[in-house]
């Protein structure tokens, strides 16, 4: 069931066809493979007798919606499915085997790896073919499920919602043919990156760590009163370390990848003796404690 969902979530992420899914149970001995299928309403289900000693099969639904007949080596038989329920199906020729279609009326994939706290993250999922859109819900603390998103969905109904979560949390997809079953979504908070210069050298030291990250040193360029960067190393076990020189101000930030936004920005340092300079681009920020406010 896991790598049935993750399969789906490589086709909504990659060219989608325009019909609904075929969703493929192999019989390749007395046994259906896989045994447990999840299929959005309006997809077909498609069962193939790929058993090499010859074996006859066949499959019949508990509910009496299909019955496939006698299949002959390398039959196929394909039976759309249109209501959400659970099928449970059997060969009547052989004992015990057996297996079980679960129809829902929307699917919803969070990504394996956790993301960052404000990062964008791409969930995939799928409704039946036509629907136009897909809601996406989050669980709030109390139990309710409140908007967090929406995604337009292909012809084929796949879509991928793009989502800021802040917290880690449920979330589900909502079409009018259902619910998805909730997923859990995984965020880190915030990293936080120190930094220490030693002999030329500055070293950053990020948490949590995320995975697949890069780390970019960043030099003030007075000329333009900017920052810009001049090294990028791929995060490793929360660590990254570059050569810095010893003059200047420097920083360290987090990307995901080139050019995307950081994730996060370390303070700015003095390369010289590695104490924190003043953000020369935040010289317009208020700094320091306000004596107070009037009223
Ligand atoms: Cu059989």
């Amino acid at each position: 069931m896991r790598a049935l969902l993750l399969a789906f979530a490589v086709a909504a992420l990659g060219a989608a066809p325009a019909q609904a899914q075929p969703v493929v149970v192999t019989m390749p001995a007395k046994l259906f493979s896989p045994a447990q299928v999840t299929a959005v309403a309006g997809d077909e289900l498609v069962f193939r007798n790929s058993d090499f000693t010859g074996d006859a099969h066949n499959v019949r639904a508990d509910d009496g919606s299909f019955d496939s007949g006698p299949m002959p080596r390398y039959a196929t038989f394909r039976t759309r499915v249109d209501a959400v329920r659970t099928i449970d199906f059997v060969c009547t020729i052989h004992p015990g085997m057996s297996g079980q279609a679960e129809v829902v009326g929307a699917l919803l994939v969070a990504p394996p790896e956790p993301g960052l706290a404000g990062e964008e993250l791409a969930l995939a999922g799928r409704v039946p073919a036509g629907t136009p859109h897909a809601e996406i819900e989050h669980q709030a603390a109390d139990g309710s499920w409140m908007a967090a998103g929406h995604a337009m969905a292909e012809p084929d109904g796949t879509f991928v919602a793009h989502l800021r979560p802040t917290e880690s949390g449920s979330y589900r997809a909502v079409a009018a043919s259902g619910t998805s079953a909730p997923v859990e979504v995984r965020v880190l908070t915030a990293a936080r990156i120190a930094t220490r210069v030693r002999r030329g050298r500055l070293s950053a030291r990020v948490s949590p760590a995320p995975a697949g990250v890069w780390a970019v040193l960043e030099r003030y360029v007075r000329e333009r009163f900017s920052w810009r960067p001049v090294a990028r190393v791929r995060l490793t076990g929360g660590r990254a370390s570059f050569r810095a020189g010893r003059r200047g101000i420097a920083r360290v930030v987090l990307e995901r990848r080139r050019g995307a936004p950081a994730l996060a920005t370390s303070a700015a340092v003095r390369l010289r003796d590695g104490r924190r300079a003043a953000d020369p681009t935040a010289g317009d920020m208020p700094a320091g404690d306000h004596a107070g406010h009037p009223g």
